[in-house]
């Protein structure tokens, strides 16, 4: 393992609830919370104004609005969190060609690579620097974590939110995890977490104690070793750049809604067929299988599988996407189906005991709440336009603003915009000629340019 703390991990905080925040003054402050608003919605991510009440990602909204009733409730905005996500991305590059993106707010950096740190000194002042960059050019908040391994890196992102940066001295490592409950580490998610609580084992110094050989009793043994040498703060995963997640996806859009269930069920088979094909061509086979099913509302639902091993069999993958079909509630028709196989999950994300234990039979779908901007051509003449909380708007005569809510032929919109004050909400009727659909301000008007590259304020020596 490298001796200087010049792995860096950056996690935006709140993600998508600060960007809601940024863009809508009026919310500043105020519990906000993202997600799928429909009957089976799930909580995206809530403001930490939101969390304190308990709330918190993947949550059913119904239970959200349980604890939080007085919250904004908003859709995701995915457009704007992916341009913002791509500046963040950009600013990483800019330190080193070894970025590696784990999703939209978060990813690891490896200083070292790039010459931008080679100590601790150096280190902190790379992300100190950094998170000056992101509030510059995003308006918003990151935490950094600065440790000589990925694993610690990460805790140290987790241990600095929000808005902080936290740097982990090597040598410093064991003591600082040894009191840790197990779940801190990669890998141990509920069910591998339970399954060593009843072993007696509930922190990391008690993995560590309980020895190698009977964390392989436990869970095996790529999963018992791995988990060892992670409770003893060994981890020399290196930062991998730009780690292309190997999926293969096909979606088909109809031009009438499909509402016949047999039909959809058949229309899922034929993707999962032309999805398979299509990673046979490609030499490529997959273990997360994906259904993705966008309602008549432009509702969007991602289900997904994780096999025990990778597959590019015909039958598993139509069984896999059935299977994840059943549940889906899809009353009302459906406008777009799709059918994707994903490449490895990153270790770090996943639960390595719930997956080595699921069999292609036990489905642990994760259901993400989507609601995408409605392509170009679905916006064309709709029959009754569709108000999302939080999407924005601009009307022919008070000009920009957000939905705020809608329902019995009214809609109403608060005018605001990232550079005014909280703005007045007023009420129209859905088919207002005056009021139409609007692209998202930006949050930072004059984007300062960021030298690429932090200036040279030492030798690399
Ligand atoms: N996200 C989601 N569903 C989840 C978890 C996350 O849609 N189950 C989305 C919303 C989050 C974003 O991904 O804003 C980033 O996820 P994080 O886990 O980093 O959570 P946040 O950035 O919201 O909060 P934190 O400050 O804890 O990082
Ligand atoms: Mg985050």
């Amino acid at each position: 393992m490298r001796t200087a703390p010049t792995i860096l991990h950056l996690d935006m905080d709140a993600f998508y609830a600060s960007v809601e925040q940024a863009a809508k003054p009026s919310l500043r402050g105020k519990a906000v919370i993202v997600g799928g608003l429909g009957p089976r919605g799930v909580v995206a991510t809530a403001s930490y104004e939101a969390r304190v009440f308990g709330v918190h990602s993947a949550m059913p909204m119904a239970q959200a609005r349980r604890l939080a009733p007085n919250a904004a409730y908003l859709v995701p905005r995915f457009g704007i969190y992916r341009r913002i996500s791509e500046q963040v991305m950009s600013l990483l590059r800019g330190l080193s060609p070894l970025v590696e993106p784990l999703s939209l707010d978060e990813a690891f950096v490896d200083l070292e690579a790039g010459g931008a740190a080679w100590d601790e000194e150096s280190a902190r002042r790379v992300g100190v620097k950094l998170r000056a960059d992101i509030r510059a050019v995003t308006g918003l908040t990151g935490s950094v974590g600065l440790a000589a391994s990925k694993m610690l890196a990460k805790i140290a992102s987790e241990q600095a939110k929000p808005d902080g940066l936290t740097l982990i001295r090597p040598g410093t490592e064991r003591a600082l995890l040894g009191p840790m409950p197990v779940r801190t580490l990669p890998g141990v998610g509920p069910a591998t977490g339970d399954h060593l609580r009843r072993a007696g084992i509930t922190t990391i110094d008690e993995i560590a104690e309980a020895g190698e050989d009977e964390l392989v009793r436990l869970l095996g043994k790529a999963h018992g070793q791995a988990l060892y040498a992670m409770a003893l703060a060994h981890d020399e995963r290196p930062v991998v750049a730009e780690r292309e997640a190997k999926s293969v996806s096909v979606e088909d859009t109809y031009d009438v809604d499909i509402h016949d269930r047999l039909r959809i069920g058949l229309e899922v088979q034929r993707l999962a067929d032309r999805c398979v094909r299509r990673l046979r061509d490609a030499g490529l086979s997959g273990r997360t299988i994906v259904l993705k099913v966008r309602r008549y509302d432009f509702s969007t639902l991602t289900r997904s599988e994780t096999l025990r091993g990778p597959t590019d069999d015909q039958a598993v993958v139509r069984e896999a996407a059935a299977r994840l079909l059943e549940p889906v509630d899809t009353t009302g028709g459906v406008r777009l189906l799709g059918v994707g196989v994903s490449g490895l999950a990153d270790y770090t994300q996943e639960d390595l005991f719930a997956q080595a234990h699921l069999a292609a039979g036990e489905a642990t779908a994760e259901e993400r709440p989507e609601a995408e901007e409605p392509l170009a051509e679905e916006q064309a003449a709709p029959p009754e336009r569709v108000w999302l909380a939080g999407h924005d708007v601009r009307h022919g005569e008070y000009g920009p603003g957000w939905v705020q809510g809608s329902g019995l032929g009214r809609v109403t919109v608060r005018f605001e915009t990232p550079q005014s004050g909280p703005g007045r909400v007023r009420t129209f009727s859905v088919d207002d000629p005056q009021l139409e659909p609007a692209d998202p301000l930006p949050l930072v008007l004059d984007v300062p340019e960021i030298a690429e590259r932090p200036a040279p304020t030492g030798t690399g020596a």
